[in-house]
């Protein structure tokens, strides 16, 4: 059976699979924290840890292309180019000693400060993925199901508001 504690899991395009619990997450390397998120955008709370961090664990090779950020609890799935997040999305674990509620996207959310309008262009808002359970990296573009007009888009957050 799966370790239950396991928060997130990195696969695909890596030399080094990943399970990763909240304790992994905290003890990774102190220069790829963000203690308080809020510093970097006043609209976010907690701790973080950077992407490049984990990818640089998980020794993430050469040839890959996309980051696919899962979320199996509400079965949303975002996929977008790694280059273009590699170096500025976080990945938000933690509030103060504890692990992110999941009223804030927790256990583990996903976050790029600079994205455009939802449904505009592959760097949206929309894909700020809350509840992030695996992370895959992968050659070409893997599954996507974010909404892609603003009809789908205003149903999705009308089920979140539910
Ligand atoms: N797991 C999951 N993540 C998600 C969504 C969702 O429905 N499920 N909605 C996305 C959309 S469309 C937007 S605009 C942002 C909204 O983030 P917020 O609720 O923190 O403002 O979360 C994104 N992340
Ligand atoms: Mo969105």
């Amino acid at each position: 059976m799966e370790d239950p504690s396991v928060l997130l899991h990195v696969s695909g395009e890596v030399e080094q699979p990943l399970a990763l619990t909240f304790g992994d997450l905290s003890e990774i390397d102190a220069a790829q924290q963000i203690g308080d998120v809020s510093q970097m955008d006043s609209q976010r709370e907690g701790g973080a840890v950077t992407l490049a961090g984990i990818l640089a664990m998980a020794k993430v090779r050469e040839t890959a292309s996309y980051i696919t950020l899962h979320a199996s609890t509400d079965d949303f799935h975002a996929s977008i180019p790694l280059d273009a997040v590699r170096e500025h999305a976080i990945l938000i674990y933690r509030m103060a000693e504890a692990e992110l509620p999941k009223e804030m996207g927790g256990p583990v959310r996903f976050y790029i400060r600079d994205f455009a309008d939802c449904h505009t262009q592959e760097i949206d808002e929309c894909a700020n993925v809350k509840h992030v359970d695996h992370i895959e990296i992968t050659l070409e573009k893997g599954h996507d199901n974010r909404p892609t007009d603003e009809e789908e888009h205003a149903d999705l957050h009308r089920k979140q508001g539910e």
